[in-house]
């Protein structure tokens, strides 16, 4: 199936092994409420039933829906590196990515596309899980306590005081640099977010009209939910300590 050509926004969601996780009601009611928004749903090379239900949630609205299957399991990075290349000839105007597990809910979306419908200068929204008063942000308090720790590690390698890199909900304008960010497989499986950041920084470096500090907003979400099931180990938070380091201070495209 193939998404409706006229889709303004597309939001890629990875799965990986997904199939307990995956909400059809949430996804339904989404597409319905924003039809001028498809979702890409990338199954990651999944050795479980993630396939099938990936092709049931497609039915329910093929214009808006569509599957993307890798072969093999390469990531979370690559699942998404993949999803936006695949977009980028459908011409969105926005294009973003989204955690499977709906952790940030669907609703938040539309919030994102305000932003930068309204604040034209701003190219990314990175949903960010700050807990304020009226607000729904529930997280283990060991995970929450990491990821200050890892929020100040990321401040002093990009340079800008960023309190959330790490949120899986994203949305970005779509232009030639979002294209070049996205050309190069990245580093790491979990931290491609800073690798992104860094990117748009390499970018900012050779281009007189880009400053870093003007085009990412980041969004207090509304509503956030640590979703059971995560499929990150310690491990893989120890490799992503090292890769902090090794990520490249610039990025230069092939035409560069
Ligand atoms: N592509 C890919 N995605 C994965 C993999 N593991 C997890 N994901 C996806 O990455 C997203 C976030 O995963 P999750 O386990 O909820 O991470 P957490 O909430 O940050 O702990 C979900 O959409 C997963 O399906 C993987 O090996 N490959
Ligand atoms: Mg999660």
């Amino acid at each position: 199936m193939t998404q409706d050509p006229m889709l303004d926004t597309i939001i890629v969601i990875p799965c990986y092994n997904e199939e307990h996780r995956l909400d059809r009601v949430a996804i339904q009611y989404f597409v319905e409420a924003n039809p001028s928004t498809g979702l890409l749903l990338v199954n990651d090379g999944s050795t479980d039933k993630t396939q099938e239900t990936l092709e049931s949630i497609e039915r329910i609205h093929p214009g808006s829906i569509e599957i993307l299957r890798l072969a093999e399991n390469s990531g979370k990075a690559e699942a998404v590196r993949q999803g936006f290349r695949k977009s980028f000839p459908a011409n969105p105007r926005y294009l973003g990515f989204w955690d499977a597990d709906l952790a940030t809910p669907l609703q938040a979306v539309r919030e994102f596309r305000d932003v930068l419908d309204t604040r034209s200068n701003f190219q990314m929204v990175f949903g960010s899980r700050v807990q304020l008063l009226g607000r729904m942000i529930k997280r283990s308090a060991l995970r929450h306590y990491l990821s200050r720790i890892f929020a100040t590690l990321v401040s002093l390698k990009t340079g800008l005081p960023i309190y959330d890199s790490q949120c899986g909900a994203k949305l970005f304008k779509v232009s030639p640099e979002l294209i070049s960010v996205f050309e190069d497989p990245f580093l790491n499986r979990w931290i491609f977010d800073v690798e992104i950041i860094m990117r748009f920084i390499g970018l900012a470096k050779i281009s007189d009209s880009l400053k870093i500090e003007d085009l990412i907003y980041e969004h207090p979400l509304e509503k956030w939910q640590d979703v059971r099931g995560s499929k990150i180990t310690p491990v893989a938070v120890l490799r992503s300590l090292l890769d902090l380091y090794l990520i490249p201070s610039k990025h230069r495209t092939h035409s560069s």
